[in-house]
């Protein structure tokens, strides 16, 4: 049994992996931390500052754990507006965790992102393997982050896996900070005044992902044979990708009265701008097997159906 000690544990991803990763391993074998402290959790959970690497350390040591799971980063947008503490925070944090997983031989995941890429990658059918010169601080240290996991395979045999997400679309935890956040604070929108003023202007297109995929392909990669993986630490993974109008005609289907706006923010609309339409996930699937389950209108109809009950209930 798997003994997984999870960073950045309250965040988008996190919330929802911990819960995943306890039902298939075992409530006290997956340990929770966070730099915040948690108000309900079932379950271990310690506070930690990723960029303590003592502290990371003696947690997964006292802890057991054989896999570490690092998602502690800031957000595209946020890392614009404070790319030093995007630095400190995303390459420290991952450092330390790398180190952590090198001295206690733990195996490895942590998440890269479409924001790898930049305005000179090929913006459609974007292939696993291609030119990667971002615009952004979060591009910067998504690359350097996918450079250094492999160095860490190709040096220490350290077994790292990682994939680069698209914009996760979630109504468990609202993501914070990201490009890509528009996706999700529609169906608040939608539901609570059904209107929405997009950030991000009519046409721009994003590869997306729903988040019960996004968590399925983070633990079909672990399980993977590592034998059969050529690309370790940054397979393209993707769903579906659309534009603000099309999530807005989706969410039609279902409140036919819900209008759009725009309102384009030139910060995240240049984000945007910089990052490809659609990706190639097809290594991610001859290599381990990775496929999606939803697609924009199921997606669309499970987000508003679960939002109307979470909304309600607050
Ligand atoms: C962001 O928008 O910053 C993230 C991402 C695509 O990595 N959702």
């Amino acid at each position: 049994m798997k003994r997984i000690m999870i960073t950045g544990a309250l965040g988008q991803i996190g919330s929802e992996l911990v819960e995943k990763l306890r039902n298939i391993y075992g409530q006290d074998n997956v340990l929770a931390t966070d730099i915040r402290p948690a108000q309900d959790m079932q379950g271990p959970f310690e506070l930690l500052d990723v960029t303590d690497a003592q502290r990371m350390h003696d947690l997964a040591k006292d802890f057991g754990a054989d896999t570490m799971m690092h998602m502690a980063a800031l957000l595209s947008a946020t890392a614009e507006e404070k790319p030093l503490l995007a630095w400190n925070l995303n390459m420290g944090g991952l450092v330390n965790a790398l180190e952590a997983s090198r001295e206690l031989e733990m195996q490895f995941f942590t998440p890269s992102s479409i924001g790898a890429f930049g305005p000179s990658t090929p913006k459609k059918n974007t292939p696993q393997d291609t030119l990667q010169r971002p615009t952004t601080m979060y591009g910067v240290n998504k690359v350097a982050g996918e450079l250094l996991c492999d160095y860490y395979f190709q040096k220490f045999g350290l077994d790292t896996r990682g994939v680069r997400f698209p914009g996760l679309i979630s109504y468990v935890a609202q993501p914070g900070g990201g490009t890509t956040d528009y996706a999700v604070d529609i169906y608040y929108k939608a539901i609570e005044q059904k209107r929405y003023t997009s950030y991000i202007a009519k046409g721009t297109y994003m590869d997306m992902m729903y988040m019960p995929d996004a968590l399925q392909s983070i633990v079909d990669l672990m399980e993977a044979d590592p034998s059969k993986l050529e690309h370790r630490n940054a397979f393209n993974v993707t769903a579906m990708s659309f534009e603000p109008d099309e999530i807005a005609a989706s969410i039609r289907k279902h409140i036919p009265d819900f209008q759009m706006s725009y309102d384009v923010d030139p910060i995240r609309q240049g984000i945007a701008d910089s990052w490809p339409d659609n990706i190639d996930a097809s290594a991610a699937e001859k290599e381990w097997g990775f496929k999606a389950a939803y697609d924009l209108d199921s997606m669309t109809a499970d987000m508003l159906e679960k939002l109307k009950k979470k909304l309600v209930t607050v």
